[in-house]
């Protein structure tokens, strides 16, 4: 490809190119979106988020998208590139996006895990974690989704840097997870909404994961959850559950999800996209269309209910 105009959302892309669109995307729209430094990754290349904006008198409220947390979930970084596009298309004629527009900005971070997601390119496809080392270089990568300072390694996490959930070796001691956690704290009075994209399992989760207990706003949360999941299966018939993490899923400390609601961000969710485990983190590419369609109409739903909420 050389221009934006040739971009296949319908691929996976290396990050190499996933870089470039950052800049062409930002290049092309400039005065909608912007690219910004977050910090950079253990094997020190730079974390760039994208910050959707219209310029506007009101104060806003911020989305906050993250993808590829965990390196092998490939159709993640494919649907925040998606969510971009979508939005950068249709902000003139879809009144939906642009009355969002009115009242938020949207700040996508594509590839959180950049060092992981190359090493699942050039090594191991199924690599989960970042890419540090430990023990005098002999185990690496610890689990950004367990690094983040909520109930850090207290269940559902291990202390062993030889295991997928390795939780760190003290809370946010990853480059990757403090660059995440400085900005998400530094703009928390902000931001109304925290979405973080996994794969698999068809799953819209809530916090907690660490414990049972639910949050303040627990009911409202599977309220607007439930919606989002019916108008995703609308699209294509994909059939969501909705729950706690705790509930529906597991108990895990540590995750980026737990750690917003616990410092005030209202709503904050874990969307684990397709599939169910045909292929699991193998997603074919030609499930990418689909399956970034249905989440964009999920994504939307729950965008609209939480800004009604509000405005
Ligand atoms: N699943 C998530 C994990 O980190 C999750 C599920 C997310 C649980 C957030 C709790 C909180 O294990 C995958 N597939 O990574
Ligand atoms: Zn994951």
């Amino acid at each position: 490809w050389r221009s934006l105009n040739t971009y296949s959302y319908d691929k996976y892309h290396p990050m190499g190119e996933i870089y470039e669109w950052m800049s062409q995307v930002s290049e092309k729209h400039a005065d909608l979106v912007t690219q910004h430094f977050l910090g950079m990754t253990y094997e020190t290349r730079p974390m760039y988020y994208l910050k959707i904006s219209q310029p506007s008198n009101n104060p806003k409220k911020i989305i906050w998208i993250d993808c590829g947390i965990h390196a092998r979930e490939w159709i993640a970084p494919a649907f925040c590139q998606w969510f971009v596009k979508e939005i950068v298309q249709n902000y003139k004629d879809n009144s939906r996006i642009s009355r969002f527009l009115r009242n938020l900005d949207f700040y996508v971070l594509p590839v959180l895990n950049i060092d992981g997601y190359i090493y699942t390119w050039t090594t191991d496809r199924l690599w989960r974690k970042s890419r540090s080392s430990h023990s005098n270089g002999t185990c690496f990568g610890v689990d950004l989704n367990r690094n983040f300072n909520a109930s850090w390694c207290s269940i559902g996490a291990s202390t062993n840097c030889q295991d997928l959930t390795f939780c760190g070796t003290e809370p946010v001691s990853e480059p990757e997870a403090k660059a995440v956690s400085s900005l998400i704290e530094s703009k928390k009075k902000d931001i109304l909404c925290f979405l973080t994209i996994h794969s698999y399992g068809q799953l819209i989760l809530t916090p907690y994961g660490y414990t049972k207990n639910k949050s303040s706003n627990h009911e409202e949360l599977i309220q607007v959850g439930q919606k989002a999941a019916n108008a995703l299966k609308a699209k294509h018939g994909t059939n969501y559950r909705v729950g706690s993490s705790a509930d529906i899923l597991y108990a895990v400390s540590g995750s980026s999800r737990d750690w917003a609601r616990d410092i005030g961000i209202p709503f904050s969710y874990t969307f684990e996209l397709r599939d169910n485990g045909t292929y699991g983190f193998i997603l074919p590419e030609s499930q990418i269309q689909p399956t970034c369609e249905e989440t964009m109409e999920g994504v939307l739903s729950l965008l609209d209910e939480v800004h009604t909420k509000n405005w």
